[in-house]
């Protein structure tokens, strides 16, 4: 079975290689005939990983293509994500398969609600890449693919296929739990390295906004009915901060590169739920207004 891939940037690139290396069939899925153009004159996508380079001739196609897909990897960021499934829509099979990769929540909900027929698989990832160029992948962190379904607890026959291509993965029936708590990490940790303009290790210098945060987290994410995603989590964030310690957030390198930041599905998601069950977390609150003053002042999109 085909592997359609939509949105050739780091992950996408990162997956597409990997399945490709393997020698399960991968189409690419582009935003623009200029970009389709680039790809084909680029000859190809470039892996580039412990300092070897191999490139990969993926046959690559635009949303408009007629072929069926019968699975498909949605590898944009997640205000991307609607937009880009009803992009190919039309072309799904009745029984398709969609792994979600987007980080924090809301996207994945979103996407499943516009496909009722077709079965949603959401993944959350440790991975790390980035692009030096276009067409290109660094694979920078070694990390895990965890994938689930909140609606059926059974997996997919094909997870052996990520076994062939070297994507360390597994299923995990409480994907929710595991994309509530990230997006708890990414919360805590995120928002204030933005506005501290720092490293994660320099949160260290700010212990008593971190820990008021946490508790507030763990106070919403109870209440969401996600206790085991609240477990220790001021320890586990502590833990992070020190074990990436010398990295910049990915919300840090959004904004000091002037991209559009993944907050309405991050801090934003958080937000709505405590307002949702009418909770008051004046940290997290005064958190999100902050974030939003840095954003406008910086001329970047505030959702
Ligand atoms: P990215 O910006 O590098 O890649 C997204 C790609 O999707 C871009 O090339 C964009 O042009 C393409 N795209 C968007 N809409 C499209 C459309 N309609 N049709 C075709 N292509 C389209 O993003 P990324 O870093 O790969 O991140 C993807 C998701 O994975 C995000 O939610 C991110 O938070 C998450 N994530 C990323 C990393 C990482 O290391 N990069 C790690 C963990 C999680
Ligand atoms: O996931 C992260 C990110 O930067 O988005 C961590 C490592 C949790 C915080 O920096």
């Amino acid at each position: 079975m085909t592997w359609h891939i939509l949105g050739a940037g780091s992950l996408g690139s990162l997956w597409a290689t990997r399945l490709a290396r393997a020698g399960l069939p991968v189409r690419l899925i582009l935003r623009s005939p200029q970009r389709l153009a680039a790809y084909r004159a680029a000859g190809g996508l470039t892996l580039i990983e412990a300092g070897q380079r191999s490139q990969y001739a993926i046959p690559a196609e635009l949303a408009e293509a007629d072929t069926p897909i019968h699975r498909l990897l949605l590898a944009c960021k997640a205000y991307d994500a609607e937009p880009a499934v009803a992009s190919i829509a039309s072309r799904l099979a009745a029984d398709a398969e969609l792994l979600l990769l987007q980080n924090g929540l809301g996207s994945q909900d979103a996407v499943a609600q516009r496909l009722p027929r077709q079965r949603c698989l959401f993944v959350s990832s440790t991975e790390g890449a980035f692009r030096p160029a276009d067409f290109q992948v660094v694979f920078a962190g070694n990390g895990h693919n965890w994938l689930g379904d909140p609606r059926a607890p059974l997996p997919p026959t094909w997870l052996d296929e990520l076994q062939r291509a070297g994507i360390a993965h597994q299923w995990s029936p409480d994907i929710l739990t595991r994309l509530w708590r990230k997006l708890a990490l990414n919360c805590a940790i995120n928002p204030l390295s933005v506005l501290h303009d720092c490293r994660n290790g320099g949160l260290s210098e700010h212990p008593a906004e971190v820990a008021a945060l946490c508790a507030e987290l763990t106070e919403l994410l109870q209440c969401c009915g996600q206790p085991a995603a609240a477990q220790d989590l001021h320890a586990e964030v502590q833990r992070v901060i020190s074990a990436t310690a010398a990295n910049y957030s990915s919300m840090h390198q959004d904004v000091a590169q002037g991209r559009r930041t993944e907050i309405t599905y991050l801090l934003g998601h958080a937000c709505a739920a405590a307002q949702r069950h009418a909770l008051h977390l004046p940290h997290l609150s005064h958190l999100q207004q902050r974030l939003l003053r840095h954003l406008r002042e910086r001329g970047l999109p505030l959702d």
